[in-house]
């Protein structure tokens, strides 16, 4: 059988319709090699789709800093703005175009940056054709019916205001994406994805070293500069792409001052890659988590970002030359044939210059203080699992949470608003999958592995956080405000295939 027919056929089906098992169709075994577990000792990870090298993408230009979202409010305490999702074309590679997807004409999207006690008032216009789009606010404490869930689809052509406050202390490093039902995973890896910052009123993070974000997407490129649709080990893995790219560039260039301390908000908006980071001749300092600041820094020499996981780093750099950001391996279960090598990618390269900076302010020892959530009043239990079955006519493959698929018309889990809740997210599957819950943040407090529990190193407020295969982590969490909320895998195939689910928070 053809291999590329194969790969057409099975992802035809598994997009079409809202069915939670895809179904691979498959013309007699001859597929049989791309299946899991049966190695056919196939090198790339697109399983025939990709038999070329990738194209070289140009690196070393000068770091873009993601363009701001104009407030058109014109005083203070409002943000007011249009965001229009619509089509496009980028130039990667010279002398190619590429259809993307954008917001006001770039990718990422542009960075909104609004106050604390802000009201944000954002007019979406979906200018997708034919596909209906949401824009979700990914960590932010909005009310259920602004937050962009696939029950609320904004069609192709029509326009909406999504309005919402930002509540004091809520200072963070959020995102926004789309999140239609059966379209989040194309649409984001298409080019839809931007920053959110939201500023603390008084901010304890010195002024001097500048806030910089840098947005982590996965790009893949066919031969002709297109995108080329999921196959079937990106369905069943999530899909990675060819180049990790920061701001859109691929291993861009910063130049620092010797002596610099810098201010990072590193965002991983890609549907599936997990970047466990380091920086060469450079420090690192974690100051920040998914919703904002720590009680105090953190020296670190590496951290996993998993997908949509963000962190604030303090970066100083004190030695001349170099300092790059690179990736090391990890592994986080791969089904099939072709996994990526995630290790010695070159994200970001720092040129620190001989000549010293101004001298720069310490940072705090403290930054703000974070009150444990407290005795939960009720625990929950959620469990991730994987199912695979070979039928004669093709394969069934479900990403499942208690044994169920998403559906859009079930409620799973009733809550109450204001209540502490545990809960427990098992792993029981061969993957690693990061969780994601809509509407809050919450604070794990225990992560176990074979028998074995551990505390995380610090308290943070966290929107998502990875459970490795065979983990159980868990967490509290409290939902303020009533009405319907998602939950999944941030692994955008792994959810757009069942792995997600609804609370209803009740008054
Ligand atoms: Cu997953």
């Amino acid at each position: 059988m053809h291999r590329r027919g194969f790969l057409v056929a099975g992802l035809a089906t598994a997009l079409s319709g809202s069915r939670a098992l895809a179904q691979m169709k498959m013309d007699g075994m001859s597929g049989m090699d791309s299946m899991p577990g049966m190695d056919s000792g196939h090198a790339g990870h697109d399983m025939g789709a990709m038999a070329q090298a990738p194209a070289a993408l140009p690196e070393g230009e000068a770091l873009r800093e993601l363009p701001l979202l104009a407030n058109e409010a014109g005083r203070s305490g409002l943000f007011r703005a249009r965001l229009t999702a619509e089509a496009a074309t980028a130039r990667f590679v010279e002398g190619q175009d590429t259809p993307i997807l954008t917001y006001n004409g770039t990718s990422p999207g542009p960075l909104i940056a609004a106050y604390e006690g802000d009201r944000v008032e954002i007019t979406f216009a979906n200018r997708i054709e034919g596909e209906q789009s949401t824009v979700h606010w990914h960590g932010m404490p909005v009310p259920a019916d602004q937050d962009g869930n696939p029950m609320d689809p904004v069609a192709a052509g029509a326009d909406r205001v999504y309005a919402f406050e930002l509540p004091g202390g809520s200072a963070g490093s959020y995102w926004y994406h789309p999140h239609p039902h059966g379209r989040t995973s194309e649409q984001v890896y298409r080019g839809l994805a931007g920053a959110f910052v939201v500023k603390a009123k008084a901010d304890p993070i010195p002024a001097a070293y500048g806030d910089t974000a840098l947005m982590f997407t996965d790009l893949r490129l066919a031969a002709d500069g297109s995108m080329p649709d999921n196959t079937m080990t990106d369905l069943m893995n999530g899909r990675v792409g060819d180049h990790v790219l920061v701001n859109g560039q691929k291993n861009p260039k910063l130049a620092v001052a010797l002596g610099a301390k810098r201010r990072l908000r590193l965002y991983n908006a890609t549907n599936a890659r997990f970047l466990r980071l380091a920086f060469a001749n450079a420090a690192m300092t974690v100051i920040g988590s998914d919703g904002g600041l720590l009680e105090a820094p953190v020296a670190i020499d590496e951290i996993l970002l998993s997908p949509a996981e963000r962190v604030e780093l303090v970066v100083a750099f004190d030695k001349p030359g170099a300092a790059t950001l690179t990736t090391l391996d990890y592994d986080r279960g791969w089904m099939g044939p072709g996994r990526p090598s995630d290790a010695g990618l070159t994200l970001l390269t720092v040129d620190v210059a001989n000549t010293p900076a101004e001298a720069m302010p310490p940072v705090p020892e403290r930054l703000r203080p974070i009150a444990p959530l407290g005795q939960p009043a009720v625990s929950r239990r959620l469990v991730f699992t994987e199912t695979m079955a070979m039928n004669p006519t093709g394969m069934e493959m479900g990403f499942l949470i208690n044994g169920k698929a998403f559906d859009m018309a079930r409620v799973d889990i009733v809550a109450r608003a204001g209540e502490t809740e545990l809960w427990e997210i098992v792993n029981q599957a061969d993957m690693d999958h990061p969780f994601h819950l809509h509407g809050t943040q919450f604070q794990v407090i225990e992560h176990e592995r074979d028998g074995k529990v551990s505390k995380p190193p610090y308290l943070a407020w966290k929107d998502t956080v990875n459970v490795a295969r065979g983990e159980t982590v868990r967490l509290v969490t409290r939902q303020e405000r009533p009405g319907a909320r998602m939950y999944h895998c941030h692994i955008l195939e792994h959810e757009q295939l069942g792995m997600m689910g609804i609370v209803d928070v009740q008054a």
